[in-house]
């Protein structure tokens, strides 16, 4: 699929890192498709992390993603999925390579700056939660 969901989390979004972090994705030859601000209810963002219920971690991420402002984005781009992941680098800033967005503007494991779609299947579900008429206005077939 040629698209995936990024969002901005609420540590970048506070650091008016919104700008740093698309100028990254476009720099890396995304096109942003659909965009918008907003903030999450504690139950939106349980339903959006339910495949981590039950992880140790699961509480203390539904907190942190529902405490400010975010930015959800749908991209575009040839291997959307495995390209936005690279360019973002792995969970933990500390373990990510020089270069991505977590290594250069995280924090820690779960003030990680970004979050970005892991599998085809979740990006297309993950862009429908935030974005339910894009695949009716874009075409969802294609590398
Ligand atoms: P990723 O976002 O790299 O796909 P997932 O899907 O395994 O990582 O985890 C979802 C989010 O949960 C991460 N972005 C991170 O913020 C948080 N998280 C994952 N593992 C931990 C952990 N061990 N401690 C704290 N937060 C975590």
């Amino acid at each position: 699929m040629r698209y995936t969901l990024l969002i901005i989390k609420p540590d970048a979004v506070e650091r008016n890192l919104i700008g740093e972090i698309i100028r990254r994705v476009e720099a890396d030859q995304f096109m942003v498709k659909d965009i918008k601000r907003l903030a999450l209810s504690k139950e939106r963002a349980q339903e959006f992390y339910a495949v981590h219920v039950g992880k140790h971690f699961y509480d203390d991420l539904v907190e942190y993603m529902s405490s400010g402002p975010i930015v959800p984005m749908a991209l575009e781009r040839y291997n959307a999925v495995s390209a936005l992941r690279n360019l973002v680098g792995a969970t933990k800033p500390s373990d990510a390579r020089p270069g991505t967005v977590r290594k250069d503007l995280g924090v820690d494991h779960t003030r990680n700056s970004v979050h970005a779609a892991d599998s085809d299947e979740n990006a297309k579900r993950e862009i429908e939660f935030f974005f339910p008429d894009f695949f009716s206005d874009n075409p969802a077939s294609g590398g």
